[in-house]
């Protein structure tokens, strides 16, 4: 039995509002979907389990239509799919009120119920629940244990945080199912060659960093649970997040920084998308212009860890009797915690701005 497993692919998502690609980002979501759902079928894969949060939020009318109509041009390929906490299923919502192909079966059920179909002669049964709401504390996976008849285990489990379904996953790993698919982790995790996150199929904002794509699956009917199941994760995203750092040192200015950063981005994929961290210092007065970095087409944030290269024990000398002397004074004569020496910082910029620069 062959399957692709996929999750947390969020389509209606619009990565990175605001910025110029991020229309174009949320209709690459809607094509990657497309892909995986052609590669299932020319792989003529027996299975395509979705596990969870195929939709960012509640889809529309038209979105559930396009998905069941492209669902429905699946040949060979069975689909089990289950909602998540972002595309919970909602009464009378379009989602729920769906009529599916018959290969196709959306998971209803809040409690974990199973559908046994067939691959070949071979019976396979899928367990799994979709969400109702946007969060489920009951940790209903860890005490689930297949049935004992012949065939092939499969879960479907979406979660594994204090507020999505808990998850002992010890426990769900050595419950006897054959596979495990997993959603709900954006970062792909294979635990062993019965479990594993397929992570979001295109990442979904710069935090999700690496590598992204889905996982394909074999299992040998003959072999027991444990033996006989085979995982390959296959990278299909059409982008990734980079994080990029920038060090800044007094004398460097923006024009340089974004010279650094045009070579990087380069180097490294004009597709790609990067958060850039500026760290290091700067001359004081001569803080880097975070907005022209932002102008870069590629970059999706700024973040300005950077410092000004302040003489505090000079500042400190020439502004005694003042406020700024006064409030130096707290900070003389020992270590300072990282956080001590930003509000040291912060606390110079401010004094000096309000009284106009005087020094
Ligand atoms: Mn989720």
């Amino acid at each position: 039995m062959r399957f692709v497993h996929i999750a947390d692919v969020h389509l209606g998502a619009q990565p990175d509002r605001g910025r110029p690609y991020s229309a174009k980002r949320g209709e690459e979501l809607w094509e990657a979907f497309r892909r995986v759902i052609g590669e299932a079928d020319r792989q003529q894969a027996d299975f395509l389990f979705i596990a969870g949060d195929l939709f960012h939020r509640q889809p529309s009318r038209q979105e559930v239509s396009r998905v069941r109509d492209w669902l429905g041009e699946l040949r060979r390929t069975q689909v089990v799919m289950a909602a998540g906490n972002h595309d919970y299923l909602a009464p009378g919502t379009a989602y729920q009120r769906t009529e599916w192909p018959d290969h196709v079966w959306l998971i209803d059920s809040a409690q974990v119920g199973r559908r046994k179909f067939l691959c070949g002669r071979t019976p396979v049964y899928v367990y799994g629940c979709s969400y109702v709401g946007r969060e489920n504390l009951e940790p209903v996976y860890d005490s689930l244990e297949p049935g004992r008849e012949p065939g092939i285990h499969i879960l479907l489990a979406h979660g594994g945080d204090a507020r999505h379904i808990p998850m002992d996953y010890g426990k769900i790993g050595r419950a006897g199912f054959h596979y495990v698919a997993m959603g709900h982790i954006h970062r792909p995790h294979i635990f062993s060659s019965q479990m594993a996150y397929a992570g979001a199929l295109e990442p979904i904002d710069r935090l999700d960093t690496g590598p992204h794509g889905y996982i394909e699956g074999e299992i040998d009917e003959s072999a027991q649970p444990g033996e006989g199941t085979r995982l390959r994760f296959a990278e299909a995203a059409s982008r990734s997040y980079i994080p990029v750092e920038l060090a800044c040192r007094p004398g460097v200015g923006t024009g340089e920084l974004l010279r650094a950063l045009r070579g990087r981005i380069q180097e490294l994929g004009r597709d790609n998308l990067y958060s850039v961290c500026l760290r290091g210092t700067f001359r004081p007065g001569m803080r880097p212009d975070t907005g022209l970095l932002l102008e870069e087409e590629a970059v999706c944030a700024v973040e300005d860890r950077s410092r000004a290269d302040w003489d505090m024990e000079k500042l400190w000398r020439e502004s005694r009797g003042q406020l700024l002397g006064e409030f130096l004074e707290g900070f003389r004569g020992r270590e300072l915690s990282l956080e001590e020496e930003a509000a040291r910082e912060y606390g110079v910029e401010a004094l000096l701005e309000t009284s106009g620069g005087r020094r």
